[in-house]
Parts: C-alpha cells; sequence; structure tokens
C-alpha cells in the first residue's frame, strides 16, 4: 500500500482523530486540596474534524492537502446544556482570525467532539476584524446571552503603523445555541475586553462585569475588574462604573486584571474566577486568581483570597504566547462539582475539577495578599508555629 494514497491517507488521518478524541482523560493526583488539574488537554487544534481541514475531494485536493489550518484552540465559554458540557471554544484560524465553534462532551473532562459547522455570529452595520474569548450567561431572564472582544483597527494610528486596534463589547443572545441574535456593541468612553453579564437583575438591572482600559493592551487608568449596571441589553451602556476588583502594586494583576466566566451563586456569597496579568522580563505572565463578592450586593467584595488560584505549569507554559492562562468558562453540576475550563499559553484548553466547597473554603480561609513581605512572612510563620504547637500536642497524647 502506497502510504501517500488519497484512501490510505484518509483512512489514517480519519482514525487518528477518532482516537484522539476517544482517549479518556485522568486526573493527576493527589493535587493540592483545591483542585485537580488532568493529563490531557479537551481540545486543541487537532481537535478539529478533518473536514475542517481538508478538502476530502480527491478531484480538486488530489494530494490530500490541509487546506485550512488551525492554529489554536483556546480561551472557551461553557454552559450545560441539554445534560451536556458545552465549550464555545476561541478558534484561531492559520491565518491569525479568531471565530467561535461548539464542542459537547458526555462528562465534562473528555471525549469532546466539535459540532459540524463553527458557530454563525452576525455582523454589525461596523464589522469587526477579530472576535473572540465568549463568556456565556444563563441569564433569569430566560436568554442565553454572550458577550465577547469585538476588534478593530484604531484609524487614529500614525500612517505605516498597522498594529493599533481597539476592543469594545459585542452581544449575542440565543435560545439553542444554534440561532445567534446579534444586538448592538456595548457602548462606552473607554475600550473595554473581558465584559461579563451578572446571571441575575440587580435592582431590575443588568449588571455588567466590565474591563476599562486605556488602550488595547493596557488597563493603564482602569483600576480593576469594573461594575456597571444598564437598563437593556438590547441597547447596552455602560456609564457608571465602579470598581470590584482592584489592581495593586507588586502583585499578581498588577498590570491588568479581567473578570472570567459569569459568577457562580453559593449560600456564602458570589464566586468569582479571573486572570491577573503582571510584567516581567519574559513579558506578561496570567495567572488565574478567585474572590467573592456579597449575595446582597453582588458589587460588594467579600474575600480575596491572596496571590493565584492557578498559575501555568509543564507544558501549560509554553505555546504561541507563552506563561498564560486564561479562563472564561467553568460549569457546575448538581453535586457541587465544579468543572473549570482554561487555556494555556493561547494554544489549547485543559479542565480542572473542584466543589463549590472547596472552591468557598479556598476564598475564605486562603490569608489575604497584605501587599508587603513582611506581613507576608508573618502569615506563613503564623501558620508554621501552629502547626508545630499541632504536631506536639499530638505527639503528647
Ligand atoms: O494573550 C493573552 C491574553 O491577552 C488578552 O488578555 P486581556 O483581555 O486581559 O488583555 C486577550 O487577548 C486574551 O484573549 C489572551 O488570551
Amino acid at each position: 500500500m502506497d502510504k501517500m494514497d488519497f484512501k490510505y491517507r484518509l483512512n489514517e488521518i480519519n482514525k487518528n482523530y477518532e482516537q484522539l478524541i476517544s482517549i479518556k482523560n485522568t486526573p493527576l493526583l493527589p493535587g493540592n486540596g483545591i483542585f485537580l488539574r488532568y493529563k490531557n488537554p479537551v481540545l486543541t487544534a487537532a481537535h478539529t474534524p478533518p473536514f475542517w481541514r481538508y478538502d476530502l475531494n480527491p478531484k480538486t485536493n488530489p494530494f490530500l492537502m490541509e487546506r485550512i489550518g488551525i492554529n489554536a484552540v483556546m480561551n472557551s465559554a461553557a454552559i450545560k446544556w441539554n445534560g451536556k458540557y458545552i465549550l464555545m471554544a476561541r478558534m484561531e484560524g492559520a491565518d491569525r482570525k479568531s471565530f467561535f465553534a461548539i464542542a459537547e462532551s458526555p462528562n465534562g473532562i473528555d471525549n469532546f467532539r466539535f459540532w459540524d459547522y463553527p458557530v454563525i455570529i452576525p455582523e454589525t452595520d461596523d464589522p469587526a476584524t477579530n472576535v473572540y474569548d465568549m463568556r456565556l450567561t444563563l441569564h433569569e431572564d430566560g436568554w442565553v446571552y454572550g458577550i465577547f472582544c469585538v476588534e478593530k483597527f484604531d484609524e487614529t494610528a500614525e500612517e505605516g503603523d498597522l498594529s493599533k486596534a481597539k476592543a469594545s463589547a459585542g452581544v449575542v443572545r440565543t435560545k439553542d445555541l444554534i440561532n445567534w441574535e446579534r444586538l448592538p456593541d456595548i457602548e462606552s468612553k473607554s475600550q473595554q475586553r473581558n465584559v461579563v453579564l451578572h446571571p441575575e437583575f440587580v435592582d431590575g438591572k443588568y449588571a455588567l462585569y466590565t474591563r476599562p482600559q486605556d488602550g488595547f493592551i493596557n488597563a493603564g487608568s482602569g483600576l480593576g475588574i469594573g461594575w456597571a449596571l444598564v437598563d437593556d441589553m438590547t441597547n447596552a451602556r455602560i456609564s457608571d462604573e465602579k470598581i470590584v476588583d482592584q489592581r495593586y502594586y507588586h502583585t499578581i494583576k498588577e498590570l491588568k486584571n479581567g473578570e472570567g466566566p459569569s459568577p457562580i451563586k453559593t449560600s456564602k456569597g458570589w464566586l468569582h474566577l479571573a486572570h491577573g496579568v503582571r510584567a516581567c522580563a519574559a513579558g506578561l505572565r496570567y495567572v488565574l486568581y478567585l474572590y467573592m463578592t456579597s449575595l446582597e450586593d453582588p458589587s460588594k467584595q467579600i474575600a480575596a483570597p491572596g496571590g493565584y488560584f492557578m498559575a501555568p505549569v509543564g507544558e501549560e507554559r509554553v505555546g504561541d504566547v507563552s506563561n498564560v492562562l486564561f479562563s472564561n468558562g467553568w460549569i457546575t453540576d448538581d453535586d457541587g462539582t465544579v468543572y473549570i475550563y482554561y487555556a494555556s499559553s493561547d494554544t489549547r484548553m485543559h479542565v480542572a475539577t473542584s466543589t463549590i466547597d472547596r472552591l468557598v473554603d479556598y476564598c475564605l480561609n486562603t490569608p489575604e495578599d497584605k501587599l508587603m513581605t513582611s506581613k507576608s512572612v508573618e502569615t506563613l510563620y503564623r501558620q508554621i508555629h501552629s502547626n508545630m504547637m499541632h504536631l506536639k500536642s499530638v505527639k503528647e497524647i
């Protein structure tokens, strides 16, 4: 058999693809007690169906070449839908254009299979060059809303500068995850990325987590994750913003931060997952962190565990944009299991599992960042000392 023969290769390509998407995932035990990572990524570029990438007609593609390259699968929104674990992934083509596609799994940790077609997002009158980083929220008004970044060239750029861009928040809504109604982009005086809809009305209004930013990359004078109330999602306008989660000097979110997925309601407060960014000689480092806000006033922070919750490790550290973890999707099951979907280095998607009880315990009992080395050492010293006393008393018994 000629191993370059069309039929032979097609058979091999399909076989390899089916094998890849059927691999069973296993947790990496014992973990740190807070969450469990899993051995395999849940989605990569190789998880896209061969019929996306290859023209399968021997007449028009006699060499069975890949015609459309997929570069990465990352930053995915997540929702449980008809009993299936759904990821709405940011796909990036070899042409650097991002788009959205849905993959579903029966168990949330492996066997993710893409739906046959990518998602069609209708354009507005002012079309975007690029769209990415969807956040899905099943709102109490009955709609599933998606808010995503809309990126366009900044016409104020000096001649020859083709890198100047501007970011704003696009909005879609659906009742079936198939037909997406495009609503007007959210109006805001500043650029915005990482805008997320809160799942409940607050004072009769829709509530948005925002990320005011001076430029396309830098948050600048934007002091952190913001909060804004809007009357109408079919014509949303951010006017007054207050800061819910502030950035501080010499922390994991010194440079910028952004809300992750829509927060989870727990008996002790709203549980939030976010990303924090700092700059270093190697570039920007993105880590994930948690915080909680009050049930009575979701814009009031009630817990801010210090430091990061998850940072890139092993192969997660390397990719198209290295040293990055980013999450915009998680799913809670009725038994309290939480599936945290995160991308590493703008390249691939992973899952980590935890429970609401563990994540709330983590938020309420992890020492805060007191912003000074001496305070961090005091905190560490106290824990060691209390452990020494405890171990001594156990030995004495
Ligand atoms: O490349 C890392 C991330 O950079 C941006 O993050 P932020 O919105 O915080 O500025 C986004 O482009 C994000 O998609 C990307 O993963």
